[in-house]
């Protein structure tokens, strides 16, 4: 692209399309350097576009296709063979002059998939054909009206040399299957659902597939089948189970049925992101299909049964109704989001599923509200619509859905979900038309609610209290502010759902008399619900009144996480012990510990002495956490893990990332100090290892001594090494064993070494547990972490074509490792922006995805900004970049 003029799009500039297309016919003819596309597009002008012709005009217009990197071999145009001198030809459209109203264009294309390396559009992965077309792939195959507006309904025909590619698939009901004489076969499908451009996937391999059936609500029995290649077979079992789960938890919870006869999942070892949910054919990263307890840890085989949740749940809110323009992503992606974590958080804890959301959303979407990429989960403009799929659009998007869920309770939510199905099923539309749908179920006004679909930035709520003795009132003042972001200043007031509940001295929870601003909780049936009230915060700043009060109450605040804000409030060191205690909410137990650990990293950090009280108080709470037997396990070691660094770093205006860093770590080291012998016995203690492998409670006692072992890895390397080799060598599955290395990467004792080459030998080539040594090396807080990882680069499993192998160790250094990622003499940063212009060359959506670390200097030292600036200049004087990269670097050096 031009990057001296970069294009950028304008949610308001959106008009219809001109042009319909009813019906597409593709030929795709496969050869891996030279694959033939024809297709034959039956188009008709639209009537609700600006300018449309009437019935009777059968006037021609012009017809606008968009194409990039396709070789155009001809145009006809009702049969027609059109003359160069009739269309215009660049880089990104083809324009027919004169087309009349309704008619039949057919194109013929060639294009190059091995040379794609971008992984966008059609492209090989280990010798297989693939596709991905969202956002904007599906104009790199033929010349289209690439648009998620336009909605067809597809026939595609498939021809392939059938030895080297057996299997061929597309979306929708396979039709037919012939033989052809020259080795060559073909295979021709079918979709009966009409979609736009970016849901169509096309797969042809030498796959093997294992195969079940779903049988749904109303009878129909549904082919479930899920695409490997052979040496993975054995690895599918747990995402078949994952998405039987999610087909019946769709229907159970909001009555949606699969619609087709068969459900298709393709697992692929080179893909940009984590799966697609093309129609009735999903096409997956490997790494969130292919799961066994020898290659996938805990935390593995959770993201694969979330993400084909995930992808399957799109079949309704994202392709039965999917988006009229890219600005309206969170509609789709927001929505399923919320919807997949609804289905992991029934499938085993809701509460340690709540806190790892909550968490991932302070630590990188926090990051991203404050960065100079911040936008509003609906975004008003972009130079490349991929830049957009971010934490923001999904996740914050997520907590915006999850909020209104909060406001109407699971019933009336249930009711909105319905009217918004029955409303606009088999159409485009709009965040706005689904906010719509819920309200027309709801008194509760919903005007200043879709301010959250405008506003860029994390709200800050600053809470204060007053208790009168006298008239025995207590006051909640809360005061909201949404700070500045590029382009937006001055931003008005949200309407924040604040679920919260009072405490009395003994811990037990005040009945609360929901007055004329705090009502009662929709779902109050549920455990957070019971002792709980709603509060809407709508203005500026509000106090509401609560009476009858006979000592000052404990308040908590935000249950749940309520809504997506940051909450300041000046708790002592005994409240916030005491709600780790008490609070009914678990959620806010867990949260209190949070920010008591939070406030004594940050008085370490500054050299307070107020740390030594507030270490006192955290000690003692850890203490009756590691002794309470009742408690989940896994609750347990979500409670024992301290807030990560990027989370601390949103609590502060300046980071000096080295300072941070050895606050934290000496915190680490001193509460494993004081727990040395406690942690010890957790890691020794007879682990669960006849429950079946995925039993909660097993994979609960991992994640507790798995965490316990983290913390002692900041002891003296004598203290915990033999210990960790150890349970290395005696690990019986792949959490184990990858958290054993994990800790030992941090240690500079021979045993590193040891445990490294085995892992890597025991790995057998298996490409994600390979993933996996890179990944543990990145993260080591090693002083000589930066050279190792230049030093990794060279090794000859390395390998930049791979997006899971490159971003395992550069994402995962510059995401995952502050201390050596921000190495005071700058090669960190250097290191990431020289990656970044190698890759652009090659696949701009991985590049692009890694430069947000190098976008954050605004809030760094004076040395540590000059040195990230440079680096950013220096991206951006390398040479032409891709529309991908200019952007987010344009935008960050602002
Ligand atoms: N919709 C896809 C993501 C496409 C990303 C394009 N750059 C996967 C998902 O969110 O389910
Ligand atoms: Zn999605």
């Amino acid at each position: 692209m031009d990057t001296q003029n970069p294009i950028a799009v304008q949610r308001l500039d959106y008009q219809p399309s001109s042009w319909l297309i009813d019906h597409v016919r593709l030929d795709f003819d496969l050869h891996p350097s030279a694959t033939l596309v024809s297709s034959e597009l039956t188009l008709r002008r639209n009537p609700d576009a600006p300018n449309a012709p009437d019935a009777a005009d059968a006037s021609s217009a012009e017809l606008t296709l968009q194409g990039v990197d396709c070789e155009l071999r001809s145009v006809q145009l009702d049969g027609r063979k059109l003359d160069e001198s009739e269309y215009r030809l660049d880089e990104r459209e083809l324009t027919i002059e004169q087309v009349p109203s309704s008619c039949v264009v057919s194109i013929v294309t060639c294009i190059d998939p091995d040379a794609n390396t971008a992984l966008e559009g059609l492209y090989r992965s280990s010798g297989n054909f693939c596709t991905q077309c969202e956002a904007e792939g599906f104009r790199k195959i033929t010349y289209y009206l690439d648009r998620p507006d336009v909605l067809s309904v597809f026939d595609v025909s498939i021809t392939a040399d059938e030895a080297s590619y057996p299997v061929l698939l597309s979306n929708g009901n396979r039709v037919s299957h012939e033989r052809l004489d020259n080795g060559r076969h073909r295979v021709r499908w079918h979709d009966p659902h009409p979609k736009p451009s970016y849901l169509f996937a096309l797969v042809a391999g030498d796959l093997a597939c294992i195969e079940d059936h779903f049988t749904t609500a109303s009878g129909r029995r549904v082919l479930l089948q899920i695409h490997v290649e052979r040496h993975n077979l054995a690895r599918c079992d747990f995402a078949m189970e994952s998405l039987k789960a999610a087909m019946r938890w769709d229907e159970e919870v909001y009555g949606l049925e699969y619609d087709l006869d068969c459900f298709m999942i393709v697992a692929v070892d080179d893909f940009n992101m984590g799966a697609m949910e093309n129609k009735g054919l999903n096409i997956f990263n490997s790494r969130y299909i292919l799961a066994d307890p020898q290659s996938a840890t805990d935390s593995d085989y959770m993201g694969v049964e979330a993400v084909v949740a995930h992808e399957y749940f799109h079949n309704w809110t994202g392709n039965r109704i999917t988006c009229r323009d890219w600005f309206q992503l969170s509609l789709k992606e927001g929505l399923t989001v919320f919807r997949d974590q609804c289905f992991s958080s029934d499938q085993r804890s809701a509460t340690v599923k709540r806190i790892e959301d909550v968490r991932l959303l302070r630590a990188r979407q926090f990051a991203e509200d404050s960065g100079p990429m911040a936008h509003p989960i609906r975004p008003d403009s972009y130079i490349e619509i991929n830049n957009f799929y971010t934490l923001t659009v999904y996740e914050k998007g997520a907590e915006v859905i999850r909020m209104m869920h909060t406001l109407l309770g699971a019933d009336r939510w249930r009711q909105a979900m319905d009217v918004y199905v029955e409303r606009h099923d088999g159409s485009a539309t709009t965040c706005d038309a689904f906010v719509d749908a819920v309200q027309s179920v709801t008194d509760i006004d919903l005007t200043q609610f879709r301010r959250w679909y405008s506003t860029a930035g994390t709200p800050e709520i600053t809470v204060r209290e007053d208790y009168d003795a006298s008239t025995r009132r207590y006051h909640l003042t809360l005061s909201q502010h949404c700070p500045d972001t590029p382009g937006q200043q001055d931003k008005a007031p949200l309407h924040v759902p604040i679920v919260m509940g009072l405490l009395d001295g003994e811990g037990r929870a005040l009945p609360l008399t929901p007055g004329q601003q705090a009502e009662q909780l929709p779902d109050s049936g549920s455990a957070t619900g019971q002792h709980s009230v709603l509060l809407h915060l709508r203005e500026a700043s509000q106090t509401f009144t609560f009476e009858d009060l006979a000592e000052p109450p404990h308040v908590s605040l935000l249950r749940g996480f309520s809504a997506p804000v940051k909450l300041h409030h000046e708790s002592s060191n005994e409240t916030l012990a005491f709600l780790m205690s008490h609070d009914s909410d678990s959620f806010n137990r867990w949260d209190a510990g949070q920010r008591l650990a939070t406030r004594l990293i940050l008085a370490t950090m500054n050299e307070d002495p107020e740390a030594e009280a507030s270490l006192d108080f955290l000690g003692q709470a850890w203490e009756r956490i590691i002794t309470d037997e009742t408690q989940d396990p896994a609750v347990k070691a979500e409670a024992l893990s301290l807030p990560s660094m990027d989370t601390l770093e949103g609590e502060l205006q300046r980071v000096d990332h080295q300072l941070l860093f050895r606050a934290h770590s000496k915190v680490a080291a001193v509460l494993s100090e004081r727990h040395a012998d406690a942690l010890e016995s957790l890691l020794t203690e007879k682990q669960s290892g006849d429950l079946p492998l995925l039993d909660a409670l097993a994979m609960g006692g991992r994640k507790l001594s798995n965490t316990a072992l983290s913390l002692l890895s900041y002891l003296p390397d004598e203290r915990w090494v033999a210990l960790a080799e150890a349970r290395y060598e005696h690990a019986g599955n792949m959490t184990d064993r990858m958290a054993a290395m994990a800790a030992l990467c941090h240690s500079n004792s021979d045993a590193r070494q040891r445990v490294l080459d085995d892992f890597l030998a025991r790995a057998a080539g298996h490409r994600l547990v390979v993933d996996k040594w890179f990944a543990a090396q990145a993260m080591a807080r090693r002083s000589t972490i930066v050279d190792d990882v230049i030093q990794l680069t060279r090794h000859s499993d390395f390998d930049t074509s791979n997006p899971n192998r490159l971003r395992s160790l550069v994402a995962g250094f510059a995401m995952n490792n502050p201390p050596g990622f921000h190495a005071a003499d700058g090669r960190g940063y250097r290191f990431l922006s020289d990656q970044v212009i190698a890759l652009d060359k090659r696949n701009p959506q991985l590049a692009a995805g890694l430069v947000s670390p190098l976008g954050r200097w605004k809030r760094l030292t004076t040395d540590a900004q000059q040195l990230m600036r440079h680096e950013l200049q220096r991206i951006m004087d390398s040479g032409p970049l891709s529309a991908d990269v200019y952007e987010l670097v344009s935008k960050s050096l602002r």
